[in-house]
């Protein structure tokens, strides 16, 4: 059957450059987040697109973990859907969705600019302003049409971008409800620490359909620290516990906690509500010489894209963040949320 993967996020486009630490500073940035622009920053918009080094790439980061599902599945396994605008940038995503063999269901916005994210790459670290434009006018209503219900219906996995909590929470418990009732794979990124800090109702209220939660070691730090537990918000392992024994809505499947930390070991946690038990796992990352690194901007959606992939295809927790892993290291020796062609295999 096709399209075992449902992804949903907000499709936007890249505009990646090189800055320094002093560029980082004038707009009160750090030089490793990713934000909302507030008004102080749109003069970035016009000063990248005057840029020698721009390059305009397909980004979103659940689209990125999109393509990179579909880019190791066999082909038609993955359909995403987020909201565009009618526009030169709408057209860039398709072309480069359509390389990767990425079906996408956008709902259109007439009037509403396809949204962008300056992606300011300061050595190894990336600074992401986002201005979501139409992506922020997606509505659950997109689903009530038949013919994209029925590719909900069809999957057998669904994968959410933590960012689209700021857009359509309706939407993310729409299509968790549906995987609860079914006993199908729910999957949800925490994105950002700024999710977990200021958008807690919602991640709260989308958690007890999750099955796996990823997410990187600062997004966890944040929720530790938004939600007050009494553990050190360093100590991944202690978080993901909390997580993990969080309440569930399918009993049938425990939730797994998925921790990513940089070059540090990937921490897996999963509770078993009957034992009361803990499964612990860290696993190494693959070591990449530095030269060979280009940019990291996407490197966790392209582990999120090959943990979800071999979700899909029934492997197992530990085979999923190996092959998370292998995407990863691919993607960052690329320029932006990219992976090689030709194609590469795991
Ligand atoms: C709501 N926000 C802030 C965002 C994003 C986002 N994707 C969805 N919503 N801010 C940055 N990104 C994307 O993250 C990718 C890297 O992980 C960027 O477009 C970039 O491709």
């Amino acid at each position: 059957m096709s399209y075992k993967l449902v992804a949903l996020g907000n499709p936007l486009l890249d505009l990646q450059t090189n800055v320094d630490a002093e560029y980082l500073k004038k707009y009160d940035l750090k030089d490793n987040d990713a934000i909302l622009a507030e008004d102080k920053h749109a003069p970035i918009y016009q000063e990248v697109l005057g840029k020698q080094d721009l390059h305009l790439l397909a980004g979103g980061a659940a689209q990125n973990t999109a393509r990179g599902a579909q880019y190791i599945l066999p082909a038609d396994s993955v359909v995403y859907f987020g909201s565009v605008g009618k526009d030169v940038y709408a057209e860039k995503l398709v072309e480069a969705n359509k390389k990767y063999g990425l079906r996408t269901e956008y709902q259109i916005q007439d009037d509403i600019p396809t949204g962008k994210c300056a992606a300011l790459i300061n050595g190894a670290h990336r600074c992401l302003v986002t201005d979501l434009g139409a992506a922020n006018h997606f509505t659950a209503s997109h689903f009530d049409k038949p013919e994209n219900w029925k590719f909900v219906e069809n999957a057998s996995h669904y994968y959410i971008g933590g960012f689209h909590l700021t857009v359509s929470p309706e939407a993310i418990v729409k299509l968790g409800k549906h995987a609860a009732e079914n006993n199908k794979v729910f999957a949800l990124n925490f994105s950002a620490p700024f999710i977990a800090q200021f958008f807690k109702d919602p991640l709260d209220a989308a958690l007890p359909y999750v099955d796996f939660v990823i997410a990187n070691e600062s997004e966890a730090e944040a929720y530790a620290e938004s939600h007050k537990l009494d553990v050190d918000p360093k100590d991944v392992v202690a978080i993901a516990k909390e997580v993990a024994k969080l309440p569930k809505i399918n009993t049938k499947r425990p939730r797994t906690v998925v921790f990513t930390q940089g070059t540090q070991p990937t921490v897996t946690v999963t509770y078993n509500p009957e034992t009361e038990d803990y499964e612990v796992q860290a696993f190494n990352v693959r070591e990449l010489a530095s030269e060979k690194v280009v940019d990291t901007n996407g490197a966790g959606d392209a582990f999120a894209a090959g943990f979800v992939a071999a979700l899909v295809e029934g492997k197992s927790t530990a085979k999923a963040v190996d092959v998370g892993q292998w995407a990863a290291a691919l993607s960052i020796q690329e320029v932006g949320p990219s992976f090689p062609f030709p194609k590469q295999t795991y």
